[in-house]
């Protein structure tokens, strides 16, 4: 597996656990961060039945290093279109086209694309003390990684606005509040708590998880029609799986199904 300084990668019955590893720069996102979390992530696919992402020290992330990015001194100004079309934009459209669940354990502050990249993952749990923020303002940027298209949808649009343009800070609690994570929890528990949510979804039936997050996905660009028409070709395939038919052996029988995630 790829490991190195970065970004920790552990992998351990089923479940790929990636430590944002840069804790002295609160996880700021460099390049050599984005590389090795694009390579995890694109070897997740191969073994691993649920992904866990968490970050070191008092801080989750603080979304890109700006001092790779920083205009002073340059002769040009930096490209952040590049910047974006290389790395944010490919992290966000792995993370949400990955065929498996995404747990993120949010503790302190997750910043900018910090924030966003919290906001792309499946399961979001969060350590009470931690908090949010959007934080592009204070830089002249508009929300990226995904913020304009996630925000308005999930919290509506005068939290959104409201929230981008104030710049407030987001706690834990309010964000659980407004539909942006799954949870806020003790700050003693978040990491066993996430690693126990991790560890029962890789033991879950894959298949489905891959087919509700296309479903879930593809819901916010198509009609009601359309999406029951996925429904019903994604229900056809699953109809065929082995984990529907120990899930439902299982239930018949009174025990705990034993999902392999197989084809
Ligand atoms: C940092 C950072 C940081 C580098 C703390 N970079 N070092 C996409 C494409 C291209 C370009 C631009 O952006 C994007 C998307 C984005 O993510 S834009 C948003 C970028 N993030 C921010 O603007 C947040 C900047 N950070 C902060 O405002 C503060 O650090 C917060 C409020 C998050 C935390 O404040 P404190 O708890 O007071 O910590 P601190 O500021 O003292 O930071 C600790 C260290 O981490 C410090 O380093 P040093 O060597 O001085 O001890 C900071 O420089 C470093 N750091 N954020 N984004």
């Amino acid at each position: 597996m790829p490991g190195g300084r970065s970004l920790e990668v552990e992998e351990r019955d089923g479940v790929l656990s990636l430590t944002l590893n840069r804790p002295d720069k609160l996880n700021a996102l460099n390049r050599e961060l984005f590389s090795q979390l694009m390579e995890a992530l694109d070897r997740a696919a191969g073994g691993a039945r649920a992904v866990l992402i968490t970050g070191s020290g008092r801080a989750f992330c603080v979304g890109q290093d700006l001092a790779e990015v920083d205009p002073r001194g340059r002769s040009e100004p930096p490209d952040l279109g590049r910047t974006l079309t290389e790395t944010y934009n490919p992290l966000v459209r792995r993370i949400r086209a990955l065929p498996l669940p995404v747990v993120c354990a949010v503790q302190g502050v997750a910043a900018g694309a910090g924030a966003n990249l919290a906001f792309a993952c499946d399961l979001v749990l969060a350590a009470r003390s931690a908090r949010f923020l959007q934080a592009f303002d204070r830089i002249g940027l508009v929300p990226d990684s995904g913020g304009t298209f996630t925000l308005p949808r999930t919290v509506g649009w005068a939290r959104a606005m409201g929230w981008v343009l104030t710049g407030e800070a987001l706690s834990a609690e309010r964000a659980e509040a407004w539909g942006l994570i799954w949870k806020a929890v003790e700050d003693d528990h978040l990491l066993g708590e996430a690693e126990t949510w991790a560890a029962q979804l890789a033991e879950g039936p894959t298949r489905a998880y891959a087919a509700t997050k296309q479903a879930m996905a593809a819901a916010a660009a198509q009609s009601l029609d359309r999406q029951l028409d996925l429904e019903r070709d994604l229900q056809d395939a699953l109809g065929r799986s082995p984990d529907y038919a120990e899930g439902v052996a299982a239930f018949m029988e009174k025990r705990k199904p034993r999902f392999t995630g197989g084809h």
